[in-house]
């Protein structure tokens, strides 16, 4: 666990005072209204502008460990043969071309790493999004992760299972790869359909909005209930940003099936919850 004070230097204190009672309350104020105007806020220069090159440079020295393998997969993220109606939006089969490099390769000295596991940090989130506990991700591979999208590649149309999400860009592409999303174009009540379909084939403009991140840039989302992605990439640079998974109950990892699909590995812990989810009781072996 990183120790007290090392967060003051990764956040950029004079525009983030988290440590000033009042500064924190204002910053914690404005990301809860904007969550609940469309489920998305950027913090933005969240971290220290002179640390913003290292932020970059350390990304891109893990990318090349990211696993790649292009999936075919639709919004839902649910099996591509479910039974659905012709005309149901999650009949749309996409390419997922983005690659992640799992937590297990990144030091636990590099910047997304201390702020992921930063106590300060995690507690500030939690309160942005109105949460009485936040847990790292118990998952060994997923909790933390780079994902990269490389030119000529996307991270198509989605909603996410989880209902929050914290990111950081770390490394813009030169074009394209801009993250769009359509605020609450769902609910819990209403799947709506109709404006789902037209945002994946191209008719829904009107739906989506589109943010231009820095490197550096604080962004907490709600993608349960908004669809988003990142648009196609292209000239030379890859995309990289972070995604700090969390949860609001401790001891959640991923399935050794999902695992498999987006790290090409699995590792004990994984087959050990899967045991234990078979057993149906958490004693010991
Ligand atoms: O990389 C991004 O900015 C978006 C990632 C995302 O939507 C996800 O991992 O579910
Ligand atoms: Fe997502």
């Amino acid at each position: 666990m990183a120790a007290t004070g090392d967060l003051d230097e990764l956040v950029d204190t004079v525009r983030y005072p988290l440590a000033d009672r009042e500064g924190r309350g204002a910053a914690v104020a404005r990301a809860r209204a904007d969550l609940a105007d469309g489920g998305c806020t950027v913090l933005r220069g969240f971290i220290r502008p002179e640390l913003i090159e290292t932020l970059r440079a350390q990304g891109a020295a893990l990318a090349p460990h990211a696993h790649y393998e292009v999936e075919q997969v639709n919004a839902y993220n649910i099996p591509l043969h479910t039974d659905l109606p012709p005309d149901h939006p999650g009949r749309i089969v996409l390419e997922r071309g983005n690659a992640f490099v799992a937590r297990d390769r990144i030091p636990g000295d590099a910047l997304i790493h201390r702020l992921y596991t930063d106590e300060r940090f995690q507690r500030f989130v939690a309160d942005c999004f109105g949460l009485a506990e936040l847990h790292e991700f118990a998952d060994p591979l997923a909790g933390l992760c780079l994902n990269v999208v490389a030119p000529g590649m996307s991270h198509p149309w989605h909603f996410d299972t989880n209902e929050f999400t914290v990111s950081m860009l770390t490394q813009p592409a030169e074009s394209g790869g801009v993250f769009e999303y359509c605020p609450n174009i769902r609910s819990p009540e209403a799947e709506n359909l109709d404006d789902v379909r037209s945002v994946l084939t191209g008719s829904g403009a009107r739906h989506v909005r589109r943010l231009e991140l820095r490197p550096g840039d604080l962004q907490l989302f709600q993608g349960r209930f908004s669809l988003h992605r990142v648009s196609p990439v292209s000239g030379a640079a890859q995309r990289h940003s972070a995604i700090f998974a969390y949860t609001d109950r401790p001891g959640v990892i991923g399935t050794v099936e999902r695992t498999r699909q987006l790290f090409g590995r699995v590792l004990p812990d994984h087959l050990a919850a899967r045991a234990r989810l078979v057993r149906g009781d958490q004693l010991l072996d």
